[in-house]
């Protein structure tokens, strides 16, 4: 596509037979958004490099979510209680949302867009017993940078609380190479030992073995730099505080059966989240949550990228 054509969204059927919509804008950038799970599985710049993580061993069968791009986590992160880890969303069909949030012409001119929405049914009241719709409005702008948008309102008549993940899988050249910045000096609780809390001690993060751990109050932006690749992906998030970081390593990524032994090598989960303190919602309230995910030519070798400076810019 040159760069006076428009951006597209068609909607497409895969292999499997699965409903997805291709989002294309004129300099080549794209992305895909699965009907079931709601779930982004690829986000390409415009040279059609991937740059979120798709296991080779990913089932595209229904209901077992997607592994990898960026399910949705929802009304639940982790595993507490009745509900399957990570909640149901990512297990369930949404549909095309005909009744979208206004689109305000100055955010989103000649974006590639697409509203999905899914509503609680009878099947998830069992596991759930709350009414709710949870809209998600995923835009690739010309350039290339995706943003997701989850809106989720209580219709109900008595008030709800849940946790919220963006659980977004980047494809990094190789984990061993990669640090984020960011998350320096905050508090995080530590999924390898019982969630309990510590304060982060280095000057950037980075992985020598499993990491799972979700970062508290952190800033807006966090940055992930690909040395090998000079790529820095910047995910900037609102109405999220938290930020889960995980990389299974090599045992744990050989114990997950939709997930290749090496492929530990070459992703990193960092999640916009919401998770220390669940939001709460009275009946007819709404909650936002929103990221927007830009990968930027990255010149860091040795300390020359000043890593700072892209979390202000
Ligand atoms: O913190 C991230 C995490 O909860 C890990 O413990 C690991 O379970 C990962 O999510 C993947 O979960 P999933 O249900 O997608 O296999």
């Amino acid at each position: 596509m040159d760069s006076d054509q428009k951006a597209t969204v068609e909607m497409m059927k895969d292999s499997y037979g699965l409903d997805h919509v291709l989002l294309r804008e004129p300099r080549g950038a794209s992305a895909r958004v699965y009907l079931f799970g709601g779930q982004v599985t690829s986000w390409k710049n415009e040279r059609q490099e991937e740059l979120l993580f798709m296991s080779s061993k990913a089932l595209f069968k229904p209901p077992k979510a997607i592994r990898g791009g960026i399910p949705i986590c929802f009304p639940q992160f982790g595993n507490s209680g009745s509900l399957e880890q990570h909640g149901f969303a990512r297990n369930k069909f949404w549909t095309i949302d005909n009744n979208p949030p206004p689109l305000p012409a100055n955010d989103y001119h000649n974006k590639a867009i697409v509203d999905l929405i899914l509503k609680s049914n009878d099947d998830d009241l069992k596991s759930w017993p709350y009414c709710f719709e949870l809209r998600l409005r995923v835009a690739l702008a010309p350039g290339g940078d995706l943003t997701l948008i989850s809106r989720i309102r209580n219709i109900d008549s008595k008030s709800f609380t849940f946790s919220f993940a963006y659980h977004t899988y980047f494809c990094v050249s190789d984990i061993s190479e990669v640090r984020i910045e960011g998350l320096e000096t905050l508090d995080y609780l530590d999924n390898l030992q019982d969630k309990e809390r510590f304060t982060e001690q280095s000057d950037a993060i980075t992985f020598e073995s499993e990491v799972d751990r979700v970062y508290l109050s952190t800033p807006t932006k966090i940055a992930i730099l690909d040395h090998e690749k000079k790529r820095t992906f910047v995910l900037r998030k609102d109405g999220l505080p938290d930020a889960v970081v995980w990389n299974p390593w090599e045992k744990k990524a050989k114990a997950i059966v939709d997930f290749g032994d090496d492929e530990y090598k070459h992703m990193l989960c960092v999640d916009g989240a919401a998770i220390e303190k669940p939001i709460t919602l009275r009946p007819g309230e709404e909650w936002k949550g929103r990221i927007e995910l830009s990968a930027v030519a990255s010149s860091y070798c040795s300390g020359q990228l000043d890593p700072q400076r892209v979390l202000e810019g």
